[in-house]
């Protein structure tokens, strides 16, 4: 955890293996981790999950060793089984037989070797990663606009634009350093005005000048009609479209037949439309910043290129404080499209459709048949798994059976893999279950390579702790199995260092081709000048030179981009639209974040999300939430800050946490026409109560096995424990009888109270004096006391009287609260009590109990407790 007056001398200097702003981190072994101060990206801040680093050590399910079959296995033996199962495939099939899914959460040396060997040897297009789910409109957007996949901005231009528009993006809780970074250049200049464009009232909205609530995936008659409304009202730079750029006339003529239903179809107050409008047409430094609610649509590429459009038709780019600028979400999503480990992009920014490029590759290589054109994407090689035409897939780094949509068919498409290899830290991962081959992958902390983030500065991740068990970095893997496959030449590296100096000289001859990446500057590092290199941004041509803002010079385009309404409609049958996203404490399908108590208790169970209007049942009933697949059941919320006819899900539960609370079976896998990236955001669903004759909680050092329907969440406790939140249709008597055996122990002894006419059976397991279990059911959930009292008390002594256990709670004393400020364990009670004394502000309440002190993100929530919660009005 975070300790500000730790002795950080022993510490190493690496990076955050969370999201995009890639802060740096101090680390040492003993767990202990603090922001590097001396890091451009956030120097010295991190957030909640930043912070919580140092607990993600030692988490309790790492794979360790490899293993086929199911069973343990040497590493020879398993990269045998490996090799063997790709030649088969490639006999039996040819190139097209073969798959690799890899992820953002690579090294780039990592991804370099993938990519390689994909494209390279096995001669394949189909390699793609996770970032097809994610920044791959993104990139189709910048190709189109640039010529090439570039990201012209900086961090500091949102220091110091004047007005910062937020697109899609929950920048406060899934970048949380660089929306503090936004915050603290708001509060030295407050006439900066920040606008956020969300359905949802997010947490990035505190504060905010504007919010505009647009109907989901509407973004593009929202740019378009900007881009007519600045033509009309003459903020056109008619300069720089002229010298720069091409395109404009047939962006214009798609965005004029727009502007007209701009309002309707965004379902925007033209008053909030004609206030952006004016302040955009206003303002030269401007940065519009978009993330998933743009990326993720059907549409997502048009969105992103209407963004662009308006900031080509102002000549707002490449210029402190303005520039559209996409966030990358994965701590190494920019690497991996260096890396063009996407299967419609070459390695170092070359392209299939540019002669020349793919044979300069190929004779880089020397490789014996380069891959001929681009392979499968994400959604279609899941696809084609299930139906039969992959004999061979590697799966690394990533999680599909979670987080790609309509999981329910990418499971079964996993079940009946010919030959899967997965390659992962942690047993956690769903995907893992399914494979025949598992390599035991060295996680942070332990392995040693680069990443870039959002603004393409390189930064080293280092290892500080040896390796555990036999895990191995995924490179090694890779080059092991190329060896194998007669390819020992090409993947003879000895260390990351060999593979990235071959990637900056890959990338040497790619800006010879033209292209703006070039990190040749850095090809001659040596192991000592690897070791120690300090965050650079690219492009790096020569040695000692360092990148800034791109796109200063060369040709833009604009793109038309007209109107196309998402996929799939809400109906009379599925009235409602769902939105996924994330929270703030959780790390994606939960492999590591959902192991971790602190970062487990602002929101522990998966919720659906309602306006109140819309909710079928009171907060916290069950409901059953119907899609594309299997239907979800899980507790409601309700929040006026939703607009209605917009559910909320977070995708982040997993059948390991939450058989029954997971977002992506619900959702069709509709994909952009231009980019394949699939539609996770707005898919139609219905939600309508789950009649419960029990709800009950289970607290115990064992696993609950998930049983069909039965709704159940797994929440980790500190000391080895879990806590169970479940309710069943079956007689309350029964359950009770069958949850008891399950968690009898030899040498306990249970203590039983029940009431069956009330439906209350309550029971704790007692061993030694010792807590070992608790078991309560009741037929509705107001009648069950709450958990933390006796989850403290779990594998302690029992000081608490028999009466007080099976009551649920201490005889007196105050009612257990939640946590509100996760990096410092404040919870509700404590920070009303700091309200109550006087403290008046959100920094008061700072000063009074360090509540909102670390990373920032629940700064929102504090605001809200505060009796006059200020909201965003238009100025
Ligand atoms: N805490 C946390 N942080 C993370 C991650 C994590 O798992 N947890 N993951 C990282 C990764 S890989 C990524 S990609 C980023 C994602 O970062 P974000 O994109 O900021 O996160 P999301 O919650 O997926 O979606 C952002 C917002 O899009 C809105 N939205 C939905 N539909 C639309 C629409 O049609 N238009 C507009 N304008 N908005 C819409 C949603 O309401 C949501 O608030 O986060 C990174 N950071
Ligand atoms: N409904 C919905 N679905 C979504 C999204 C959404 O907004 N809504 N967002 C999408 C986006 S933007 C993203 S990025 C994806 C993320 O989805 P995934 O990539 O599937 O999610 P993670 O949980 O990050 O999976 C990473 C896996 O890699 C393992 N791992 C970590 N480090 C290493 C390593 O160094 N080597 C190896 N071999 N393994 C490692 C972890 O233990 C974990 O099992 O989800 C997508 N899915
Ligand atoms: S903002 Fe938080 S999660 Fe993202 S890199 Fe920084 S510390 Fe890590
Ligand atoms: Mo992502």
């Amino acid at each position: 955890m975070a300790l500000p007056h730790a002795d950080h001398s022993a510490a190493i200097r690496t990076t955050c293996p969370y999201c995009g702003v890639g802060c740096g981190v101090l680390a040492a072994p003993d767990g202990t981790v603090a922001g590097d101060p001396a890091h451009p990206a956030n120097a010295g801040r991190l957030c909640s999950k930043g912070a919580a680093l140092g607990e993600t050590l030692a988490l309790p399910d790492r794979l360790l060793f490899p293993e086929v079959g199911g069973r343990r296995a040497s590493w020879d033996a398993a990269l045998d089984a490996v090799a063997e199962g790709f030649s088969r495939a490639l006999e039996q099939g040819g190139p097209e037989n073969v798959g690799l899914y890899v992820s953002g959460q690579l090294l780039t040396e990592d991804y370099y070797a993938a990519n390689k060997l994909a494209k390279g040897f096995l001669g394949t297009g189909n390699i793609d990663s996770n970032s097809r789910l994610c920044m791959a409109s993104a990139v189709a957007a910048h190709k189109r606009a640039f010529g090439e996949d570039l990201v012209p901005g900086l961090y500091a231009d949102l220091e110091q634009a004047d007005l910062v528009v937020l697109v899609g993006s929950n920048l406060a809780w899934c970048h949380p350093v660089l929306h503090q970074r936004l915050i603290a250049a708001r509060a030295a200049r407050p006439g900066m005005r920040l606008v956020v464009v969300d359905p949802r009232r997010t947490a990035s909205v505190e504060g905010a000048s504007l919010h505009l609530p647009l109907r989901p995936g509407s973004d593009v008659a929202l740019f378009a009609a900007l881009l007519a409304h600045l033509e009309k009202s003459g903020a056109l730079d008619r300069g720089f479209i002229a010298s720069r750029t091409a395109g404009l006339d047939a962006a214009l003529e798609a965005a004029r037949a727009i502007a007209p239903e701009a309002a309707a179809l965004t379902g925007l107050d033209p008053a909030g439309l004609a206030t952006f409008f004016r302040w955009f047409a206003a303002t030269p430094r401007t940065v519009t910043l978009w993330s998933q609610g743009v990326n993720q649509s059907t549409a997502g590429t048009d969105k992103a290129n209407a963004i662009i459009n308006v900031h080509l038709a102002t000549g707002r780019i490449g210029r402190p404080g303005m520039g559209p600028f996409s966030v990358t979400g994965q701590p190494n999503a920019m690497g991996g499209r260096e890396v063009g480990a996407l299967a419609t992009t070459l390695a170092a920014h070359l392209d299939w459709d540019r002669p020349g490029d793919a044979g300069a590759l190929a004779q880089f290589w020397r490789a014996p048949a380069l891959a001929r054109g681009p392979g499968l994407r994400a959604v279609d090689m899941f696809r084609a798994l299930g139906e039969g035409r992959l004999g061979a897939l590697w799966v690394m780094a990533t999680n599909p059976a979670v987080s790609l949509p309509d999981s329910d068919a990418v499971r079964a498409a996993l079940a009946r893999a010919p030959f899967l290899v997965v390659s992962d830290c942690s047993r956690a991962s769903d995907t893992l279950a399914y494979a025949h081959v598992r390599l035991p992958a060295l996680g942070w902390g332990e392995k040693d390579g680069t990443v870039t983030n959002s603004e393409r500065v390189i930064s080293r991740q280092r290892a500080f702790l040896p390796a555990p068990g036999e895990a191995r970095a995924d490179w090694w893997m890779i080059a092991e199995v190329a060896k194998r496959l007669g390819f020992a030449e090409a993947f003879a590296w000895q260390s990351p260092a060999d593979i990235f100096r071959e990637h900056a000289a890959l990338s040497a001859l790619a800006a010879r081709r033209g292209r703006v990446f070039d990190i040749g500057g850095l090809a001659g590092l040596d192991e000592a000048g690897y070791a120690v290199l300090e965050p650079t941004r690219w492009p790096v041509p020569e040695a000692g030179m360092r990148g800034g803002r791109l796109l200063d010079t060369g040709a833009l385009r604009f793109v038309p981009t007209p109107w196309r309404a998402p996929a799939h409609q809400a109906s009379a049958e599925r009235p409602l639209t769902l939105l996924t996203g994330r929270l703030r404490d959780q790390w994606h399908t939960m492999t590591r974040t959902g192991f971790v108590p602190r970062l487990m208790t602002g929101q522990p169970e998966p919720l659906v999300t309602l306006h109140p209007a819309d909710a079928p049942a009171a907060s916290g009933t069950l409901v059953e939430v119907t899609g594309a697949g299997t239907p979800a059941i899980l507790r409601l919320a309700t929040d006026p800050g939703l607009p209605r006819g917009v559910a909320f899900l977070p995708m982040h539960w997993g059948a390991r946490l939450s058989a029954t609370g997971r977002s992506n079976p619900l959702l069709p896998a509709a994909v952009d026409p231009v980019s394949a990236q699939p539609e996770l955001k707005h898919a139609p669903v219905s939600v309508r109560p789950w009649a419960a004759r029990w709800h009950g909680f289970v607290l115990a050092a064992a696993e609950l096995p998930a049983g069909g329907t039965t709704p159940l969440t797994r929440v980790p406790l500190p000391g080895g424990f879990w806590r169970h939140e479940l309710a069943g249709q079956d007689a309350p008597e029964n359950a009770f009888v069958r949850l008891r055996d399950s968690l009898s122990e030899p040498g306990a002894a249970w203590r039983v109270l029940q009431d069956p006419a009330a439906g209350q059976h309550r029971a704790v397991l007692l061993a030694g004096g010792c807590l070992r279990a608790a078991l309560f059911l009741a037929p509705d959930p107001a009648l069950l006391p709450a958990r933390d009292w006796l989850a403290t008390l779990l594998g302690q002594p029992a000081v608490a009287t028999r009466r007080a256990l099976l009551g649920g709670g201490p005889a007196d004393g105050p009612p257990p609260s939640r946590t509100v400020c996760a990096c410092h364990g404040v919870t509700e009670a404590t920070i009303r009590a700091a309200i109550a004394a006087g403290a008046a502000t959100v920094a008061a309440v700072g000063t009074a109990c360090a509540a909102g002190t670390g990373c920032g993100a629940c700064r929102p929530e504090l605001a809200a407790l505060l009796p006059a919660a200020a909201a965003p009005v238009a100025a």
